[in-house]
């Protein structure tokens, strides 16, 4: 029986940031309910669909008020009468009812939105948790390896350091569950430390400490020693990733550490972060180099992508294409897959078959300005994502998804069981 819309609301909430974003709830005849929130990104790549404010003075630009407007009238008469079930169909006829390559007549976060509280809806009429909708028949993903930030920078910290995450995976973990436990202990130690020293200024967007450190060596060498002192050994029970957000510090292949006073050519980056690589016990390195700097990215897959994660954010921003063409360069070899980067659930897949098609790792992305939407845990779980990314250990917008996991190990045949590691040395 098809799953008829009978409406589409929209509606402002507010996010972890304190600005206001997009919810659409979606009415399925019969009495069935779905429902979604956009999250939104401060270190955005060019290339992501436009996320619509209002501009003007209210909440400093950042009102959502023509985006819920375009959902509450033109994206609730399209949709109405349609089978929620069939996602494809819907999203088609939100990209056509939109009508722009970047998605900013309607807004990729009213887009993003809706097509998630469709899903949701779907699969409330079906009787199924939204994993096994997105699964559809094939065997469920296990949980993903979470990937957990300790220090928050960049963007995120009024760039009180030039790198935007550092972050733990738990690599040595047998499950779910004991990754987070890892990961807590190495919060707790990391906090610990910091305090010890007297450099916590408070937490950054993403719950992870917002640390007064002089150069990014300074924060590597505390999350290594953090590592330490809650018992595991660096690298091979709990690992380091970080990602440099690199667009942020530079264009043209030149970039600028500001903390550390240095300017840096795209050669000189990769060198560093190759020492980097010799020194620390590092398994993933995201946005190595800027988004326009896709010699440099290649350049740095050759000589890193053999044994660590090189993830690709800004550069591809979820983007089948993109993901295609750089795969042909050989840039990165792992796919951040972030919903709202590209705007709907039917592109956000085909962002994933082309990371696949590549032979790519896929990491599923929240935001850094989030909710209490846990859509993409069941992304991750539902099209088997082995990796999931949301920020700290901290902060009831990060631990809905991190907990939203744990009740999903009740569900699926595997438990709490990790997915088969890739080719990486992780
Ligand atoms: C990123 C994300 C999450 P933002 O760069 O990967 O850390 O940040 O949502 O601000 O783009
Ligand atoms: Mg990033």
């Amino acid at each position: 029986m098809a799953a008829r819309i009978e409406r589409v609301k929209g509606r402002r909430v507010w996010d972890s940031r304190g600005r206001p974003t997009v919810e659409v709830e979606v009415a399925i005849h019969g009495g069935a309910r779905g429902r979604a929130i956009a999250p939104a990104g401060a270190s955005t790549g060019s290339g992501e669909a436009v996320d619509l404010r209002d501009g003007g003075a209210a909440f400093g630009g950042l009102d959502v008020a023509r985006a819920v407007g375009g959902v509450d009238a033109e994206i609730g008469s399209a949709l109405r009468g349609m089978d929620a079930a069939d996602q494809e169909a819907i999203d088609r006829r939100l990209i056509e009812l939109d009508g722009t390559p970047g998605k900013q007549r309607l807004g990729g976060n009213a887009l993003i939105a809706t097509s998630m509280a469709v899903a949701h809806a779907a699969a409330a009429a079906d009787g199924v948790p939204l994993w096994k909708h997105l699964a559809r028949g094939n065997r469920p993903g296990a949980l993903p390896l979470p990937e957990i930030q300790i220090f928050g920078g960049g963007a995120h910290a009024a760039r009180r350091l030039d790198v935007q995450d550092f972050m733990v995976i738990a690599v040595g973990a047998e499950d779910y569950g004991t990754a987070l436990d890892w990961t807590a202990e190495v919060y707790r130690a990391a906090g610990k430390l910091l305090a010890a020293s007297d450099r916590i200024a408070g937490v950054a967007d993403e719950g992870g400490f917002w640390p007064m450190f002089e150069t990014n060596e300074e924060a590597l060498d505390l999350l290594v020693n953090a590592i330490e002192r809650a018992g595991f050994t660096p690298g091979e029970d709990v690992a380091i990733s970080l990602d440099i957000a690199a667009t942020q510090l530079g264009r043209g292949g030149q970039y600028a550490l500001a903390r550390e006073g240095r300017r840096l050519t795209s050669e000189d980056m990769i060198a560093m972060l190759l020492g980097w690589l010799r020194k620390y016990p590092i398994v993933a390195i995201e946005d190595p180099l800027a988004e326009d700097d896709s010699a440099g990215i290649a350049a740095f897959t050759r000589a890193a992508g053999a044994s660590v994660e090189v993830v690709g954010d800004d550069f591809i921003c979820t983007d089948p294409r993109r993901i295609a063409a750089a795969a042909d360069i050989g840039a990165c070899n792992t796919a951040l897959i972030k919903p709202n980067q590209i705007g709907t659930l039917t592109e956000t897949k085909a962002a994933l078959d082309a990371a696949r098609a590549a032979g790519w790792n896929a990491i599923v992305s929240a935001r850094s300005g989030e909710t209490e939407d846990v859509t993409i845990v069941h992304l991750a779980v539902g099209w088997g994502i082995e990796q999931l990314k949301v920020g700290s250990f901290t902060r009831s917008e990060r631990m809905a998804k991190w907990n939203e996991g744990l009740r999903l190990a009740d569900e699926l045949p595997t438990g709490l069981k990790l997915p088969e590691r890739g080719r990486f040395r992780w």
